[in-house]
């Protein structure tokens, strides 16, 4: 069977899946009791929410193809982003600082991090991405797993989910004037996203 056929078999691909799915619950816990810390700490949850996901098979062997790496199933350990997280948060000095939190822990190594909050990408997509390595027990023994964290506030996730949606199948046909548009979006919100940061240290201070 080649790896195109295992992944496109369902049983087969839920088995091939089993360890990164282990790695998203490591990550998420993690993440989880960051947050719970943190709510102790200064009485609000800084995490909005935590989604996950594991690639499609569609999404692998796209990116395989796209990588040319061969077809095959030695070739899953070249792609970072097989389980993902993306970490919804309410302002944007929380990103910091649960990544720096979470970076921490000596169990996880940090592999990549891309910040395209400093450095937006040429669309106006903006977040926080970390590939961490996390271990993963399973009955032949330990191994170490590449997990894909997508760090963002609502407002950047809302921006991303609809560009997304308005682009998906339609990239390559959508006008100079519209990938304009959807950038002058982002910039507002990414405004936007300050502005609430700084009211939040007004009234918290006030209340301080
Ligand atoms: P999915 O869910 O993975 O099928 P690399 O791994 O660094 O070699 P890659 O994967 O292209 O290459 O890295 P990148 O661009 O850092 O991260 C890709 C993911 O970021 C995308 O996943 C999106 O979730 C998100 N992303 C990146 N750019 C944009 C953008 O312009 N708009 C939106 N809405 N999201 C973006 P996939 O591959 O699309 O999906």
């Amino acid at each position: 069977m080649d790896l195109k056929d295992e992944l496109n078999d369902h049983k087969t691909f839920w088995k091939i899946m089993q360890p990164y799915r282990q790695a998203i619950k490591v990550m998420k816990m993690k993440l989880e009791s960051i947050d719970d810390e943190l709510k102790c700490e200064n009485g609000y949850s800084p995490i909005h929410n935590i989604q996950s996901r594991i690639k499609s098979p569609e999404s692998i062997i796209d990116k395989l193809q796209r990588k040319q790496y061969p077809l095959e199933r030695q070739s899953l350990e070249k792609l970072n982003d097989i389980a993902g997280l993306r970490v919804i948060c309410h302002y944007i000095n929380d990103i910091q600082y649960i990544s720096q939190l979470l970076i921490m822990h000596d169990d996880i190594i940090l592999v990549k991090k891309m910040n395209y909050i400093d450095y937006p990408k040429d669309t106006g997509y903006r977040s926080l991405h970390l590939v961490l390595e996390v271990p993963v027990y399973l009955k032949s023994g330990k191994m170490k797993l590449p997990v894909e964290i997508q760090m963002r506030t609502i407002a950047m996730d809302f921006w991303a989910s609809l560009e997304h949606e308005i682009l998906y199948k339609n990239k390559d046909q959508v006008s100079q004037d519209i990938c304009e548009e959807l950038q002058q979006c982002a910039s507002r919100m990414a405004l936007t996203d300050l502005q609430m940061q700084k009211i939040y240290q007004k009234v918290h201070k006030k209340d301080g």
